[in-house]
């Protein structure tokens, strides 16, 4: 019986960490695994108290294990009562100074770090971009560079990105755990943070603040590049001509549906600032549709075709004029063909 149960054990024990360790892999949704400045801060900061609780736990253990050995009662000791010892100077001021000096020495790293990442000098001559948090999706606008894109937040490696941050709706947060901590991003202030990753790659970000049905499936990533890389994208996003026809007649009818269906009152192709919908300048270029799903044709049909049962409670479902299969699979086309450069979340590398 003993053997069965301790093969089970084992077996769910192991079963449970390739589920959590897979998920580490591909979507390094893990502060554990630290690649950029704000995480590996917090990751020194996790180290540091779990040591000190680990200290802690082992010493008042070994005490209780020699208390209850030493003071047990043992045979023909009927009425054992131990001898009772009442105030001790010495041994309270020692459990009174040693956590004083545990807790300080987690609180000085910690305040210093807290003060350390809401430092914000470089600022105003660094990378700046508006955030925006929206039910269910995120918009990210580079005023000085005048580039608009949504879901995927493009940065440089090795560098302090400053974040200025705001909601349309409710409070949302935002959180990409390898690389930075979390930011609440709220509809009546503006909350600031910087985030830098230190390797190329594309960084999983969730929305960490209960916002509405959807709320699980408020993904972004980071999408970190070279700086030379950067560079290249920022031009490439620039040199977009919004009005441009696609090659193909597919796409071309796509374009004249896209602009018949009232698409354009809710998205921006260009920089034209945000509006009630993602903006889809390089939507060819995402690394998923609606945040979260492979980027292929079929789901993207299937988006146009019925939101509500990918994202219940969404902003677009009902706000359009139904779309015939046809021209769904002709929108689908001429969106996918928005693909305005070659730096793309393949690009950076996993
Ligand atoms: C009333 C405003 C509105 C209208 C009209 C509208 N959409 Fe949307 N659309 C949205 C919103 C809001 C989202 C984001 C939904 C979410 O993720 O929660 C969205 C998401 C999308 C996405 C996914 C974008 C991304 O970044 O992954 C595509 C593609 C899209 N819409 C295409 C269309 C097309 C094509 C039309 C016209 C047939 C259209 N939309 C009409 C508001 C609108
Ligand atoms: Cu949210």
């Amino acid at each position: 019986m003993k053997g069965w149960m301790g093969k089970i054990k084992t077996l769910s024990l192991l079963s449970f960490l390739a589920v959590v360790l897979a998920g580490c892999g591909k979507e390094n949704l893990t502060a554990l695994v630290p690649k950029g400045y704000g995480a590996e801060t917090s990751m020194d900061l996790i180290i540091l108290s779990t040591a000190i609780m680990t200290f802690v736990f082992v010493v008042v253990f070994v005490v209780y294990l020699i208390a209850i050995i030493r003071f047990r009662k043992k045979k023909g000791q009927e009425d054992y009562i131990p001898k009772q010892v009442e105030g001790s100077k010495k041994l309270e001021t020692v459990w009174t100074i040693i956590p004083i000096i545990l807790v300080l020495i987690l609180a000085v790293p910690t305040v210093a770090a807290t003060f350390d990442l809401a430092d914000e000098s470089g600022k105003k001559d660094g990378i700046n971009i508006d955030v925006t948090g929206n039910q269910y999706w995120w918009h990210f606008s580079y005023p000085n560079e005048e580039i608009q894109t949504s879901q995927d937040l493009y940065i440089p490696t090795g560098e302090k990105v400053f974040l200025n941050m705001k909601s349309t709706d409710v409070i949302h947060s935002f959180w990409v755990p390898s690389i930075s901590g979390k930011m609440d991003v709220n509809p009546e202030n503006e909350n600031t943070m910087y985030i830098e990753a230190y390797e190329e790659g594309v960084y999983w970000g969730k929305c960490a603040e209960l916002c509405g049905p959807s709320h699980s499936l408020m993904d972004f990533k980071v999408i970190a590049v070279s700086p030379e890389e950067y560079e290249q994208w920022v031009k490439d996003m620039q040199s977009v001509d919004p009005k441009a026809e696609p090659q193909d007649a597919v796409a071309q009818d796509g374009k004249a549906a896209f602009e018949e269906n009232n698409c354009m009152a809710c998205h921006a192709i260009g920089s034209s600032p945000a509006a009630v919908g993602p903006n889809l300048t390089n939507f060819g270029d995402r690394s998923r549709i609606a945040g979260f799903l492979e980027p292929t044709k079929e789901n993207l049909v299937k988006w146009l075709q019925d939101p509500e049962s990918i994202k219940p409670g969404n902003k677009m479902t009902g706000n359009y004029p139904k779309l015939s299969e046809e021209e769904s699979d002709s929108i689908a086309e001429y969106l996918l063909q928005l693909k305005p450069s070659d730096i793309t979340p393949e690009s950076a590398g996993e």
